[in-house]
């Protein structure tokens, strides 16, 4: 995460009466983002949050995954859309637990309603859980969830400006991922300038481009999210392997 003013930020650099008296500003919703996290780590499963506009491909983005990534990291989808199940009926399609979360008129998915899905998982029986955010380039941004890590997409189609037009988002990213570059030929844009903007807003996170829908870049996805599960969870030396952590 890159962002100069964000929400997991603001207890630590300025000297307000608060942090003086260490008392933290947390709202409810930080403070409901807070106990999701304790839960996914005293199971030891890692949650990545995936954020766009609507349309970006975070759903087509988590079948490609489904469909591909290592079948002994056990996932789950917690899918968030504001009215239908449409989008959590075409992932129960790859045999893994989804739970929809429709939010009404709410904008974003709020850490009360994650840590709602989280109680209909069996979190011992998992290692990895996707949150399909609602699509929306700017209020999920604001509420952080208990996630360990955020992905930002953006496609091709939406135009290389969009990192600079919609910064909060990208200063809350852990990793971006560019998406629908089978597209590019076909439209007039310059994914190395939609890197460079990128880059602007958020210069050290990995950035992936990639097609869901031909499949190229999708390894070098697939390796990341392995990578962050392994340096997050895999068992310290002297440590006895359990069934967690043998990815
Ligand atoms: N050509 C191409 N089309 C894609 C790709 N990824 C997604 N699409 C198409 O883009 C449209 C939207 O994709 P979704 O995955 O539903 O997008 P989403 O971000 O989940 O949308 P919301 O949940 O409504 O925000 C669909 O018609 C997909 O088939 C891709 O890599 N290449
Ligand atoms: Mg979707």
């Amino acid at each position: 995460m890159c962002a100069p003013n964000g929400n997991h930020q603001h207890s630590t650099t300025t000297a307000t009466p608060n942090t003086i008296l260490n008392l933290d500003l947390m709202d409810g919703n930080q403070r409901a983002a807070v106990a999701n996290h304790a839960r996914l780590e005293a199971e030891q499963v890692y949650c990545l949050n995936l954020m766009s506009s609507p349309g970006t491909g975070k759903t087509t983005l988590l079948e490609s995954t489904l469909g591909s990534l290592d079948i002994n990291i056990r996932t789950a989808v917690l899918e968030g859309d504001m009215t239908t199940e449409l989008d959590a009926d075409r992932l129960r399609a790859y045999g893994v637990p989804v739970v929809a979360i429709t939010t009404g008129r709410a904008c974003h998915l709020d850490a009360d309603m994650i840590g709602g899905g989280l109680d209909r998982l069996n979190l011992a029986a998992l290692d990895l859980v996707f949150i399909e955010n609602v699509g929306n380039l700017i209020c999920p941004a604001e509420y952080p969830l208990g996630e360990h890590a955020n992905v930002v997409l953006v496609s091709v189609t939406e135009g290389e400006d969009k990192p600079l037009k919609y910064p909060v988002m990208f200063y809350e990213a852990d990793c971006v991922v560019i998406t629908k570059t089978d597209l590019s030929p076909y439209l007039k844009v310059d994914i190395d300038k939609l890197k460079a903007n990128i880059r602007q807003i958020c210069p050290n996170v990995p950035v992936f481009a990639l097609s869901a829908e031909t499949g190229d870049g999708m390894p070098d996805w697939l390796n990341w999210i392995q990578k962050q599960l392994a340096e997050r969870f895999a068992p310290r030396p002297g440590e006895p392997i359990g069934e967690k952590g043998n990815w």
